[in-house]
């Protein structure tokens, strides 16, 4: 199916209409924060998932109950998705955990008025650019890739869900300093998860003992995140997505493997131009 048949453009960019009615739309526009809620902040493919199960463990205390009985996407839900507006938000006691894909300049009046807490997670552009690519031949609701080369000039260009890597990461960076929020990259969970772990737990105010750190990093380890049924997606509506793809590898450097010397050099020169004004060196550069 084509973009015209399966995405609409909001804000500028383009969303998956299977997953993001209007009225889930409507209802995140006119969602009511608090000033305690945590917001988690992802571009697609960078982490979301993980880091909606690790915070969600770490709020437990590292008590994994929930975590072997409901599913990721229930405790720490997305403001955009479909099912968002059936999940009691409002009844819901504080802190509250969420996360959301939209670029900074796409959120609602009470977001930026409130200002809650923000955890910011990146990736490698490239792993990102990877993880969609095969990403989008087990999901129903997105086009399926042509070629490298065709998706890759789509990616840079921001022709994919949720728009431009390069815009939506430095809109995101810019505005950190006016929130209380946390950066934290992908690449630095997979180095030591158990140090992601207790930087998490200091920023959302939750004291974790070294054993509780110990279990919330085994649960929230690939092989074991993609053998619960409660965090790999076996739970989401049938057919949307192939839930033994969704932890496809979970590396980094897999873009290794995809692109080709000339893409990849390609893919430079266009990370060059995009991040030449930002001064922030992320853990790729
Ligand atoms: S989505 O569809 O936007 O919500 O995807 P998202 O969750 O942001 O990212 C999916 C990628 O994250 C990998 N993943 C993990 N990597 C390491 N450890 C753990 N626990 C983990 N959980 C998910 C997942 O495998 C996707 O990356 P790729 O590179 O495709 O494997």
């Amino acid at each position: 199916m084509t973009e015209e048949e399966l995405y609409i453009t909001y804000k500028g960019v383009y969303i998956p209409k299977m997953l993001h009615p209007p009225e889930s739309l409507k209802y995140y526009e006119e969602f009511t924060f608090r000033p305690d809620d945590t917001v988690i902040v992802t571009y697609p493919k960078s982490g979301t998932t993980w880091m909606q199960e690790t915070t969600s463990m770490i709020q437990s205390g590292g008590d994994l109950t929930t975590g072997l009985a409901t599913p990721t996407f229930e405790r720490v839900p997305w403001l955009e998705m479909f099912n968002f507006f059936s999940l009691n938000m409002e009844e819901r006691p504080s802190p509250r955990l969420m996360a959301t894909h939209y670029h900074y300049d796409m959120m609602p009046a009470s977001f930026l008025e409130v200002k809650p807490k923000v955890i910011h997670v990146v990736r490698n552009p490239r792993d990102v650019f990877t993880s969609s690519y095969h990403f989008c031949d087990t999901a129903n609701f997105l086009v399926k890739t042509a070629s490298t080369g065709e998706y890759l000039d789509k990616f840079l260009n921001g022709q994919v869900p949720f728009g431009s890597w390069f815009d939506h990461v430095k809109g995101w960076m810019n505005v950190m300093e006016q929130y209380p929020s946390m950066s934290i990259s992908y690449e630095e969970m997979k180095t030591d998860l158990k140090d992601s772990v207790f930087r998490l737990s200091q920023f959302m105010g939750t004291s974790l003992s070294s054993e509780a750190i110990e279990k919330i990093a085994n649960h929230c380890e690939f092989n074991n995140m993609k053998q619960n049924r409660m965090s790999n997606y076996s739970e989401a509506p049938s057919g949307i997505l192939d839930p033994s793809s969704f932890h496809r590898k979970g590396i980094c450097g897999d873009w290794k493997n995809l692109l080709t010397v000339a893409q990849a050099e390609h893919f430079d020169d266009v990370y060059k131009n995009q991040m030449k004004d930002v001064k922030y060196k992320f853990v790729w550069d």
